[in-house]
Parts: C-alpha cells; structure tokens; sequence
C-alpha cells in the first residue's frame, strides 16, 4: 500500500492536486465568468467536445441526417473543457452540471434545453421517431441498455481511465477494484453481443450509439492505452460489433465533429454545414492559412 491516508473532520479543497484535469475541477457549481453562446442558423444548437460523451449524439445528428431527417440539421460548437468554457453563464443556463454534450432547440414554441448525453439521445430519438422502438418491450428494453451505459461508463472513465491513465501516481488498490468492474462491465456486453446482432437485438438504436463510443472506444481506438492491459481482443464479440458500428458513415462523421486531437485530416472542430465535412476539417484550415 501506498501513504496511509486519516481523513480529516471536515474536508476542504486543495487546488492542483497534481491530476490530469485537476486546473478545471472545483469543489462547487454554477457561473464563473459571464459568456454568451453563440447561435448558429439551425433550429439544433450543439455545444460539445469530441469526446466519448459528445461523439454519442454526433453520432445520432449524422445518422438522423444520413436517414433522411433534415430538421436534424445543426451548428456544432466547441466547448474547450480545459479551458473552463463550460463553466461560461451561457453555458451553465443549458446545462447546470457544467459538462458537455449541452443542446438548445430553438424549434420548439420555447427553446428547449437538453443536458445529458442519455436524455439528449432519448429527446432525439423521441423528436424524429428513428432508433428507439415504439413497441413497448423493444422500447424497455432498448432504454435497460441505455441506462446500462450512463450507470456504467463513470467506472471506466472516472474510474478505471482516472486512476490508470491520469492519476498523479498508479495506485493498485483503485486500479484493481476499477479494472475488476470495467472487465465484468466488457463481459457483460460481449455475452449480450455473442448472440445479437446490436445492444437491443436486430436493430441499431440509441443504446448502441450510447456504448459504442466509451466501450468501442476501449477495444478498437485504445482508449486510456489500456488495449493489452484489459486484454480487449478476448472479448470477441464486442470487438466485431465495434467494428462494424465504425464502417458506418455517419458513425465516421460524427466522430470527427468538435474533435481536436488526432489526424487533422479526422478533426471537424465546428460544423455549422454538411460541406463543412469536405472543406473545414483541420488540414485544409492550416492549408489556407
Ligand atoms: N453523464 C454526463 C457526463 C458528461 C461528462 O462527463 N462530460 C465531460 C466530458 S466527457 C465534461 O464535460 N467534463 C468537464 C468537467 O467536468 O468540467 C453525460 O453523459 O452527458
């Protein structure tokens, strides 16, 4: 065991506890600087980051979009969550928690604000009639799935990926109990998938878009560098429904949308137009520089 920590009366806050993210995180919620949102030509207004969390409902626009939904059309913008641009008032007025993915629709009588990634994805679905069954059992279940994955993600991102890969040090007594839970999480989904074509059965729905970006992520983009340390590759079934969800283009596109690392040529850092896709991705804005 490391240092033996004694927890003291009363907890207090000390800034830059030397972790990843440690510059953006407090102790307290709300407002911290006055900042307004901007708002783009659309009726769907998407203030995000390209992140597992923010990639789910790219995702959904893009394939809304792909099926032919065009009121699915929206302006994409970028939240820069080590900056503190979700702690702007704007920002905080869509959404109280302060995190993104955050949307505005300014089609409804009043603007409509959606936070949270699983509601967003449910208000969609609701909104355009596509990938959440309408028959009762498909729809319970569909929605069991989608909350599968809002319960279940904390433990691998801010559990699992916190104390593997953004810890100041790696603790064995947190990366244990965390690694437990994230493999047990893997088995969980690859027995669902050994015999389902998706999440919910023969059709490709919001649960899918939901856990493809966090647990895809782990065992096809080598989330948290943890690819060989999980041993991803045994859970067979989840890596070819990973896969198979990745051919998907919409899936390709909603995964550059507000991405700010990786290839320039993938990063689609806002999207306020369908051409943007050919003509703003990263490399050609250095291009033009
Ligand atoms: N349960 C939320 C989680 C959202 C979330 O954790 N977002 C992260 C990025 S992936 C964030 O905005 N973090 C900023 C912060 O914590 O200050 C959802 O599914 O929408």
């Amino acid at each position: 065991m490391n240092d033996v920590y004694t927890p003291p009366k009363v907890w207090t806050w000390e800034p830059g506890n030397g972790g990843a993210f440690a510059n953006i995180n407090r102790p307290t919620a709300g407002a911290q600087t006055e900042k307004e949102l901007p708002i783009g030509k659309h009726p769907l207004q998407l203030y995000s980051l390209g992140t597992p969390n923010g990639v789910k409902v790219t995702v959904m626009l893009e394939e809304l979009l792909a099926a032919g939904h065009s009121g699915a059309e929206y302006d994409a913008w970028l939240i820069k969550i080590g900056d503190g641009d979700q702690f702007g008032s704007g920002f905080v007025a869509v959404n109280p928690n302060s995190k993104i993915p955050a949307l505005m629709d300014h089609s409804t009588p009043t603007p409509t604000r959606v936070f949270e990634s699983g509601a967003i994805l449910m208000y969609l679905a609701e909104k355009f009639g596509a990938f959440l069954p309408t028959d009762s059992s498909a729809r319970a279940e569909c929605l069991s799935w989608l909350f599968w994955q809002m319960g279940s993600a904390p433990y691998l991102g801010g559990g699992f990926g916190h104390f593997y890969a953004y810890a100041p040090e790696k603790f064995q007594y947190p990366i244990d109990r965390f690694t437990m839970e994230v493999k047990r999480q893997l088995d969980v989904l690859d027995q669902r998938l050994s015999d389902n074509k998706f999440v919910c059965g023969d059709d490709y729905t919001i649960a899918d878009m939901a856990i493809w970006p966090w647990y895809g992520g782990l065992v096809i983009f080598e989330q948290y560098d943890a690819a060989e340390f999980l041993y991803v590759a045994s859970y067979t079934n989840v890596v070819r429904w990973a896969n198979e969800l990745h051919s998907r283009e919409p899936v390709k596109r909603g995964r550059m949308v507000n991405r700010v690392r990786g290839e320039a040529h993938e990063q689609l850092r806002e999207r306020h137009d369908a051409s943007d896709f050919e003509t703003k991705t990263q490399d050609k804005l250095e291009a033009a520089e």
